[in-house]
């Protein structure tokens, strides 16, 4: 008889190879499991788009699960709460402002892009894009496991082919960065995020969300980085906003 032991090693092993295999080339991959990411995924699995989402850390959420300045609490504007049903996430009314919890927010985030069929596949770190020229376009992306980037180890990553790639990373826009410094016929420039105005900052995320070049999209924060927008505190609706309007731009142009 099989020991235990040795069915646990195959049975991981196997399942996850036979799924690494389906993700060497998939329809979108989304950079962070931050707010605008996990929107993002929810709804593009909702159109049926085969989509991964690589997060570096071993949790979800991102900035969410800080709340502001550690209180366990972040709020949104109204005209996020369609949203926040679609999720099935509470929220109690404050003056004109609704305030939510962060764990809950983080774990129906979550739960409901994985129930619309995205993976999440947590401690990769993507550390740089695929391209193609002629016409120019990014392709994919290189990930490699965050322990190995954290060990210092020189070890080459991995590929996957993709027809969208993400920015969802939040303030570095580490995806845009490095696209923007390795290729440079892409003509791409980061501005930096501006200083706090909630109330600019939430409309411009929401205005400037999109394609940045052909194949690399923007959602979340990335999209105050890359703009110059100002950053807007612990209000999170127009991250939620950020990643359904995201969802709708990729969905139409893949579908083209
Ligand atoms: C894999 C990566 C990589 C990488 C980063 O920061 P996030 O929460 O991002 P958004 O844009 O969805 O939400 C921003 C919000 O949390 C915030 O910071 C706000 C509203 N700030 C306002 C203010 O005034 O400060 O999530 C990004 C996620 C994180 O989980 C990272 O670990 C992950 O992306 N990530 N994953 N490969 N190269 N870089």
């Amino acid at each position: 008889m099989e020991p235990l032991e040795s069915k646990i090693t195959k049975t991981i092993v196997e399942h996850t190879l036979k799924e690494w295999t389906e993700l060497s080339q998939v329809d979108v991959v989304i950079v962070g499991a931050g707010p605008s990411g996990l929107t993002a995924a929810k709804y593009l699995a909702d159109e049926g788009l085969k989509t991964v989402v690589f997060e570096r850390r071993l949790s979800f959420g991102g900035g969410i699960g800080g709340g502001g300045m550690l209180f366990h609490k972040i709020v949104v504007e109204e005209q996020s709460l369609s949203i926040l049903d679609d999720f099935n996430v509470n929220y109690k009314k404050a003056d004109d402002l609704y305030v939510v919890d962060a764990a809950e927010l983080m774990a129906k985030l979550a739960s409901k892009a994985i129930d619309s069929g995205a993976k999440i596949i947590h401690g990769i770190t993507v550390d740089d894009v695929i391209y193609r020229e002629d016409p120019l376009r990014i392709r994919g992306v290189a990930i490699q496991w965050t322990a190995v980037i954290m060990s210092g180890l020189h070890v080459d990553p991995l590929f996957v082919y993709s027809k969208a790639v993400v920015d969802a990373t939040g303030h570095d826009a580490e995806i845009l960065s490095v696209a923007a410094r390795k290729i440079p016929e892409l003509n791409l420039a980061l501005y930096g995020e501006k200083s706090a105005h909630a109330e600019l900052g939430e409309k411009h995320v929401i205005e400037k969300t999109g394609k940045v070049v052909e194949g690399l999209y923007v959602a979340g924060m990335a999209v105050a980085t890359l703009h110059s927008t100002p950053r807007m505190g612990p209000i999170f609706g127009g991250m939620l906003i950020s990643g359904k309007k995201l969802a709708e731009i990729i969905s139409k142009d893949l579908k083209k």
